[in-house]
């Protein structure tokens, strides 16, 4: 029996007879089968009730977590509780939905973004420039080895996303874009490597680490290096590439509106980080090939729509104007030319917000929330959500949900806000549930990575 690592009671608040469930790691094996053995039950039981509760009847059900090759068992043991029943979690109301949030795993130092592996284990790369996994609720001491130095461990120039190939379960290529510095350190710019994730006796690896895109964005700044990465439907690999915090002032002259640089573009790029030949600015002579959209800011979400295909991504206004895009081949997105942001001071750089042959935002946010993760929603949890876009709030203090008509954004609903703090990531697992990555704080800078988890029965019609 290895070492337990979460239970919960699903049961009567009052006491009496309920369910016990108890998640532990399970040996790896490609089976889906998986019968503890009479040592294992006795373990668990022994191990892991509270004092008050007593085991009338035991009874032992595997149930596959998340998917059938996950490293997680659920065993069902009934009972009799006598006192002491498990508190549950507040529960959060929304228009369609009620929910709670559930701690997944503590711990993280800054955790910028999440990826499942196909065992079920969740990868998460931290900012100060590790890669961290968790297997079954347990962040793993060790990080996976073989990654690059970054370019700053503090601000924004650390381990931004992390990305499996699409052909990940037969090629186990990883890809992790990051603040790469130069020879002495004194510059950065956002940067794309992989390498195959191999387990070792005692963690996971990278081996034949490349380097496959470093942009044309360095500065000495730490700021605005975007690094959210995305792959298509197509197999295409979308990045973006934050405008390295240049002064809106310089407006047309701005390097986001100039194509001879990668600062405030997303790029597209193939799998091994060569350009493709339908590009929009392939072949001339005054722009990067690589360029699919620019005219950004800093993009802290990227995210494709899980069923038209369609790229979007999201960004940081300064003071107003986050914005929500649907990304188009050749798109200028007008920063800082057109915007609904000021000055952080308050002073003014544009008067217009749009612009013939620039591409309006679907969605834009004034005051700010300084949107951070793009996740649109297509799982069965919560099926009132499906179809809309999730948005975490850094300076904004929640979880903004997006709900359209078409491309248009039509609705705004706020979540949780002022009750996570800042979220830093939105994710939908391979279980259809919402995980967000929060922020710590300078006095408690280890943080979570939470669920949002469905109250049983809560499906309702719209109010
Ligand atoms: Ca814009």
């Amino acid at each position: 029996m290895r070492e337990k690592t979460k239970w919960w009671f699903n049961g009567d608040d009052s006491g009496g007879k309920g369910r016990l469930y108890f998640l532990y790691p399970k040996p790896f094996t490609r089976s889906t089968v998986y019968k503890p053995s009479d040592s294992d039950r006795e373990a668990i039981v022994g191990d892991s009730l509270p004092g008050s509760h007593s085991v009338t009847e035991v009874s032992l059900m595997i149930r596959n977590l998340v998917s059938p090759r996950t490293l997680s068992c659920c065993l069902v043991l009934g009972l009799a509780v006598l006192a002491h029943p498990q508190p549950q979690a507040q529960v959060h109301e929304s228009a369609r939905h009620d929910f709670r949030v559930v701690t997944v795993v503590a711990g993280l130092d800054h955790p910028w973004s999440i990826a499942w592996l196909p065992t079920g284990e969740m990868l998460v790369a931290e900012r100060p420039g590790r890669l961290r996994v968790v297997r079954d609720g347990v962040l793993a001491s060790a990080a996976v080895a073989g990654l690059p130095e970054v370019y700053r461990r503090e601000g924004q120039g650390g381990f931004m996303d992390v990305a499996l190939h699409p052909d990940f379960g037969t090629n186990h290529l990883l890809y992790l874009s990051y603040g790469k510095p130069n020879e002495d350190g004194s510059q950065g710019t956002t940067t794309v490597v992989r390498g195959r994730l191999e387990r070792g006796s005692v963690a996971y690896r990278i081996d034949d680490l490349e380097e496959i895109f470093e942009s044309n964005a360095w500065g000495d700044n730490n700021n605005h290096f975007a690094g959210r990465m995305v792959f298509d439907p197509d197999g295409y690999l979308f990045l973006a590439v934050g405008d390295r915090m240049a002064s809106p002032d310089l407006m047309a002259d701005h390097p986001a509106q100039d194509l001879t640089n990668h600062m405030g573009t997303i790029v597209r790029l193939h799998d091994d980080g060569s350009t493709p030949v339908d590009n929009p600015f392939v072949g001339r002579a005054d722009a990067l090939p690589e360029i699919w959209t620019y005219g950004h800011r800093n993009q802290q979400g990227l995210a494709v729509h899980p069923v038209t295909g369609e790229v979007w991504s999201n960004e940081h206004g300064p003071r107003g104007g986050d914005e929500l895009n649907l990304i188009v081949s050749g798109g200028n997105y007008g920063w800082p030319v057109v915007s609904y942001g000021i000055h952080y001071d308050g002073t003014i750089f544009t008067t217009e917000t749009e612009r013939r042959g620039m591409e309006s935002p679907q969605f834009a946010w004034v005051p700010s929330i300084a949107a951070s993760g793009l996740m649109i929603y297509s799982g069965e949890q919560f099926p009132w959500w499906k179809g809309s876009a999730f948005v975490g709030g850094l300076a904004g203090q929640q979880l903004a949900r997006i709900s359209f008509e078409g491309h248009r954004a039509v609705s705004e609903e706020t979540l949780l806000e002022g009750v996570l703090g800042r979220i830093r990531d939105v994710r939908q697992g391979p279980d259809g549930g919402i995980y967000l990555a929060l922020e710590g704080t300078d006095d408690e800078p280890l943080t979570r990575i939470v669920r949002l988890e469905p109250v049983a029965g809560d499906v309702r019609t719209p109010r």
